[in-house]
């Protein structure tokens, strides 16, 4: 395998991550070397007495700002040339798997989650290379939309996954929502598995497959076909 892509995380709240790190896939991605994993808790880089991350803002208005410095000097201490400083923000560019693949592409991702009302603009001018939003919600940090980002990222290293025909067959069917599926029994609850599945033949399978597939996604996704 090649070096392991790079992801720290910057946040006021390390803890929040830690366990999600440590479950599953993401903690083997990071056991096979895959990927490898950095919290840093943004306390660290404050050096007033209270370790202040946030302050008002300059022209008056309610809530707070985090402060420029603490997130500088935090950045500073992990990044590398190569690295992406994404940080987390509502009026980011919306994410999706297209912007997944381009990201398991990479060497190096910092993470910086803004929490409060906001960051000092200088962050996003002069520190983040990129501005991601999961959706239009505002949560109350940036540490979720974080986490859902490095999951869509790794899961996509190659390796990572089995890598063979799921990842394979769902990359194939990409712009498409996907067909419904079904497992034992072939009777629950008296619903029965559709007859052609069963049938065992597997050029009519693949047809049902794609008319459901497209049926499916005209129906909910209309916007994907035209794409
Ligand atoms: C408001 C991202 C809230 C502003 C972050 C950060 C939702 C998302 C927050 C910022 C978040 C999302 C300007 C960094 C933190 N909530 N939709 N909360 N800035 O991806």
């Amino acid at each position: 395998m090649t070096a392991p892509l790079r992801i720290d995380v910057i946040t006021l709240f390390p803890g929040m991550l830690q366990g999600f790190l440590e479950e599953s896939i993401l903690k083997r991605a990071a056991q096979k070397g895959a990927v490898a994993f950095n919290t840093v808790d943004l306390r660290r880089f404050t050096t007033d007495r209270h370790h202040t991350t946030d302050d008002r803002p300059f022209g008056g208005g309610p809530g707070m700002v985090m402060k420029p410095e603490p997130l500088f000097k935090a950045v500073e201490s992990v990044a590398t040339p190569e690295a992406r400083v994404i940080l987390m923000t509502p009026q980011g560019r919306r994410f999706d798997q297209a912007a997944a693949a381009k990201l398991a592409r990479q060497t190096h991702l910092v993470f910086v989650c803004g929490h409060y009302e906001g960051v000092d603009e200088r962050v996003r001018t002069h520190l983040a290379t990129d501005e991601i939003s999961i959706g239009d919600y505002v949560l109350t940090n940036g540490v979720l939309p974080a986490a859902v980002v490095i999951d869509a990222v790794v899961r996509l290293i190659p390796g990572v996954l089995g890598n063979d025909s799921a990842t394979t067959e769902e990359s194939f069917a990409a712009g498409r929502l996907e067909y419904p599926q079904y497992t034992r029994p072939r009777v629950c609850r008296g619903l029965e598995v559709p007859e052609v599945l069963v049938s065992g033949d597997h050029e009519e399978i693949a047809r049902w497959r794609q008319e459901q597939s497209a049926r499916r996604t005209q129906d909910r996704r209309p916007d994907l076909l035209e794409k």
